[in-house]
């Protein structure tokens, strides 16, 4: 038997599950090895810290527990007195990657589709950089794992692979493939990489467009493969003129010889470049990620880059959610949560799946809600859960029955519950069939069995992949182009007629002290401080510029929303102009971080760009 993980991670590594424990599978590309949270699971799911039965709130942070009827009864009376006194726009639906399965995050999204309720733009983390590489490439998707087979080198840009996608970072290591790395500061994946670069806060997609140039001006270009496979290339050329070394190497930060060096990388083994979800949230991100994934096609490689590939796998997403019967009355970017409820416009929120008050620029403004109401269903005591309304339990993914696919590899996994729900714990498709009955909602996407949907959703093979547990789905030809010319746009025809610009460009940051965030190994975004304890509240500095602005070991960091006050780490690696964290953690008081992070989302997909927060450190 076989159980796949489901959380928000390049790698969904597939367990094995034997007699009630798991171990990883030796498939690839999960190689037999896991992280510390894998690891860990089981042990997490005896926590003291899930939530066991329905509680609703008789004050602030005090709870009492009630039956399922007695919840169900509570939410439904308050949802239909928001639904007629101010309409679907008024009740907002967040949910989030908590939990990837179909069966979790995907199908009970109809139940709020079918109501028209208010969702998220579901930006927070990768949409960005999806649809900006989609507007050269049709869709987002790239190289598979299979794929790494094919090239001796990896370019890791904007990815902290070491700590946040171990497997594709295994494999480069593991087959010897030559690295190159770009990052901000000095990481973990910097140090083991044989080119590390560190280049300034938001100027990747000038460095892009300058190893564009520059494989020009070497004509190192694949002029055969651009003539079949692509347009645009003559724009594209004039575009970058202005994209020298002098340049680039300005703006970046970078040496001449560093400059060369990653170039040189690029021309001499033709790499994979594996473009990181964290360049989505900085300034240029998007065009950054359009510009990166131009550089293989420049090369004669189809699709040489990984981003993400769930628009690979055909998996009818859309289906389960309901979407082509019904759907949002109105959407909200997830970096303006904070605003919208300083506004008032909600009266009521339904969380699942993620842990808003944490991980959203401004979501600790859920504290202050005003009147909205606040409902969590959650496996854990998250921070949102603490201050909701009503909580609900939900089953961990060891303890539940779902289909769960990968954003990077194609194995699609059949979970079956390893061990017993705890306490009066229920999957999100009950709660959503009780809420459902208890409204007396009669709508065709309710009615349809959750399992005859899924079917829908993958193509038809539900009874084939409940009889082998994991299965291989099959991934389109590489040099199939999505696009309207059907070719790799240099330039793009969709961008032109969406409004934005078809070449993508580049505008000089502002500078001044950077907020930037990079993953850590013991936590999963919120995730594990019951197993692991908090995400340590440290803003990392470099020396001198600790020292300039006379920091002692704590120091109030202020941003345009607000302050926290965090502990600060004197770290050489960091270079000056940047404050780096670690995870997602709350300050030294227990405010969220992201009570002072950008909510500002970018032009393509709307990803807030919480890696370029400008601050103002001062001693505490
Ligand atoms: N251990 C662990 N693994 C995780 C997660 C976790 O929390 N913990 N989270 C999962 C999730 S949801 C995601 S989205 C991914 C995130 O994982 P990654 O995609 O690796 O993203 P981050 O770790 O946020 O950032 C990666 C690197 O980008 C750098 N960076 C920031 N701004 C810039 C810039 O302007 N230019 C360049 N070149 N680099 C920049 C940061 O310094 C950081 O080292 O990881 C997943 N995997
Ligand atoms: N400052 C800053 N903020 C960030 C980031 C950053 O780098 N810096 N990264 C951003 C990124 S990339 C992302 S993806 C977001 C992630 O933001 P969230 O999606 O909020 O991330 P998690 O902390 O993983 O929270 C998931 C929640 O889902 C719950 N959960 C887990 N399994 C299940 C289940 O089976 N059912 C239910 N009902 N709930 C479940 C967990 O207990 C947890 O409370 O954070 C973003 N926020
Ligand atoms: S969090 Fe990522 S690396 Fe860890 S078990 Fe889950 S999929 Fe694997
Ligand atoms: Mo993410």
């Amino acid at each position: 038997m076989y159980v796949a993980c489901t959380r928000d991670c390049y790698d969904t590594c597939v367990f094995e599950a034997v007699g009630g424990s798991i171990r990883p599978a030796s498939l690839f590309p999960t190689l037999g090895f896991t992280c510390p949270r894998g690891v860990a699971d089981l042990r997490r799911a005896d926590s003291p810290r899930r939530v066991l039965r329905p509680y609703v709130a008789v004050e602030e942070g005090k709870f009492r527990e009630v039956s399922w009827r007695e919840a169900v009864r509570v939410v439904v009376e308050r949802l239909r007195e928001s639904l007629e006194a101010r309409g679907p726009q008024s009740v907002l639906h967040v949910d989030y990657d908590g939990n990837q399965g179909l069966l979790t995050w995907d199908f009970p999204i109809r139940l709020w589709n079918a109501l028209r309720a208010a969702s998220t733009d579901y930006s927070i983390c990768s949409s960005e950089g999806k649809k900006a590489i989609a507007l050269h490439y049709g869709t987002a998707r790239g190289a598979f794992p299979r794929d790494m087979e094919r090239f001796r080198a990896a370019v890791f840009w904007a990815v902290n692979a070491a700590t946040s996608f171990i497997h594709g970072w295994g494999i480069a290591r593991r087959r010897g493939m030559r690295i190159a790395a770009v990052d901000i500061a000095m990481t973990r994946t910097l140090k083991h990489a044989d080119v590390p670069i560190v280049v300034r806060p938001g100027t990747d997609a000038a460095l892009a467009l300058g190893i564009a140039r520059e494989l020009i001006v070497r004509g190192s270009v694949d002029m055969d493969f651009v003539g079949r496979y692509t347009v645009g290339y003559e724009k594209f050329r004039a575009h970058v003129e202005r994209f020298t070394p002098e340049y680039v190497c300005r703006v970046t930060g970078l040496s001449r010889g560093e400059f060369m060096r990653l170039v040189d990388f690029y021309e001499e083994y033709r790499p994979l470049t594996v473009i990181g979800f964290a360049i989505g949230r900085t300034l240029n991100g998007g065009d950054a990620a359009r510009a990166i994934s131009l550089i293989p096609a420049l090369l004669g490689i189809h699709r040489g880059f990984y981003y993400s590939n769930t628009e690979g796998l055909g998996i009818d997403t859309a289906y389960l959610r309901g979407l082509h019967a019904s759907g949002p009355s109105r959407i909200i970017g997830m970096g303006s949560l904070g605003e919208e409820l300083r506004r008032g416009s909600l009266d009521f929120i339904y969380v699942w799946n993620s842990n808003p008050l944490v991980t959203l620029p401004g979501g600790n403004e859920l504290r202050r809600r005003g009147s909205a109401f606040l409902v969590v269903h959650d496996p854990f005591w998250s921070d949102t859960a603490l201050v909701a309304d009503v909580v609900l339990p939900a089953p961990l993914y060891l303890e539940k029955e779902d289909v769960v696919y990968s954003y990077w590899h194609n194995l699609l996994t059949y979970n079956r519950p390893v061990r017993q729900p705890p306490g009066e714990s229920r999957s999100e498709v009950w709660v959503m069939g009780k809420i459902a009955e208890a409204l007396g909602l009669k709508h065709p996407l309710i009615e349809e069995d959750p399992w005859r949907a899924v079917d829908v959703a993958i193509g038809g093979r539900l009874a084939e992949l409940r009889e082998r547990g994991v299965m291989e789905l099959e991934t389109p030809p590489h040099d199939r182009y999505e696009t309207p010319s059907g070719k790799i746009e240099f330039y793009s025809t969709l961008a032109e007629s969406k409004g934005h610009p078809p070449l993508p460009r580049f505008v000089e940051p502002p500078g001044g002290t950077v907020l930037v965030f990079t993953s850590e190994p013991l936590h999963t975004n919120s995730q594990f401080a019951e197993t692991y304890g908090p995400v340590p509240p440290a803003v990392r500095l470099s020396p001198a510029d600790a020292d300039g602005l006379g920091l002692g070991e704590v120091a109030v960091m202020e941003g345009s929303r607000g302050k926290v006050k965090v502990k600060v780490v004197r770290d050489p690696d960091v270079p000056p102009g940047i404050a780096l964290m670690e995870g997602i953690p709350k300050d030294l008081d227990g405010v969220p971080i992201n009570a002072v992070v950008n909510g500002e989302g970018g032009p393509y997909g709307g990803t807030p760009r919480i890696n370029y927060t400008q601050v103002r450190l001062s001693p505490a």
